[in-house]
């Protein structure tokens, strides 16, 4: 498929600040309010034609395979992996200034990029099995109950949303339950989270921003027309990315560096085993002073 934009027509420079920016509401809506935020017109079409065209380019197959039970969601056809390796205008996006002031406000001014995806609801799709974002999947916390209550305030994700076409009810827009990411909570009754769940309405060029432990899925495309938009996972640095984004992706600039977590220096080797000799460190055997101790 010959695609109409290269890489070299994507213009760094030209961003769009969102309409009725407030930083400190957006924070405040995200984390103590009922969880979620529409920020309107940050996208042009042009930048909106260029992304959709390398989206829609080639089969729309999910490559994931994802089978404990809070991660299905991911085996949802209409996703698409890996978009920092399909074209500049995906670094572009996800770089959105006013992405990066929210994510590094929210989640530590090192935060990082943890997954970028397309998830297409064509027309006819079924919708999604309602969920929360990793790392908010029970397999990865202790089993007690009530483990997942931190404030809040302390995200450990943050779901950014970039809208490629409208979304609304008709066509299977974002569904989430306001405030369910106080207390977080698995949404294992579809009739409970269906029953409490509203529907996002946004235009092409919106961005939809939520806290990672709400309820929500994408939901059934009733229309004729296609609803897509490009989900952007971001976690503070300590936590291990959702999906492996660095390979073949060469930082554009400092920011998408900052995304890649390329200059993060953990984990450091502080000590360093002599390699002539293998013994236990529980037999005491290593004890040999030309083992190497590392500097701060
Ligand atoms: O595409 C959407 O509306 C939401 C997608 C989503 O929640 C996910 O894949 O984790």
């Amino acid at each position: 498929m010959v695609l109409k934009f290269l890489d070299s027509d994507v213009n760094m420079d030209d961003y769009i600040k969102p309409k009725a920016y407030d930083l400190q509401d957006i924070c405040r809506r995200i984390t103590t309010g009922e969880g979620w935020v529409v920020l309107e017109g940050m996208f042009s079409s042009q930048d909106i034609e260029m992304a959709k065209e390398r989206i829609f380019a080639g089969k729309l197959t999910n490559q994931g395979s994802f089978n404990n039970p809070d991660d299905r969601h991911n085996n949802y056809d209409g996703l698409k992996w890996g978009l920092l390796s399909r074209g500049k205008i995906f670094s572009k996006m996800a770089a959105h200034p006013t992405i990066m002031e929210v994510s590094c406000k929210l989640l530590g001014n090192k935060c990082r990029l943890s997954s970028l995806a397309a998830n297409t609801v064509l027309p006819g799709m079924k919708g999604q099995q309602p969920h929360l974002d990793y790392p908010y999947y029970r397999h990865l916390w202790p089993e007690s109950e009530d483990c997942m209550n931190l404030p809040p305030t302390h995200l450990l994700a943050l779901q950014i949303v970039t809208l490629l076409t409208d979304f609304k009810p008709e066509n299977g827009s974002t569904a989430i339950v306001p405030g369910s990411h106080i207390n977080p909570k698995h949404p294992d009754n579809p009739e409970e989270f269906f029953s409490k769940a509203i529907q996002l309405t946004a235009k092409a060029g919106d961005v939809i921003m939520f806290a990672g432990p709400i309820q929500h899925c994408a939901m059934a495309n009733n229309t004729s027309q296609i609803r897509c938009g490009i989900l952007q996972h971001m976690v503070p640095l300590y936590i291990t990315p959702f999906e492996d984004i660095t390979y073949k992706v060469e930082p554009e600039n400092e920011v998408i560096r900052q995304l890649l977590a390329v200059d993060n220096p953990h984990p450091i080797l502080k000590y360093q085993r002599n390699n002539s000799k293998r013994g236990s460190i529980a037999s005491g055997e290593d004890m040999d002073i030309k083992d190497i101790e590392l500097g701060r």
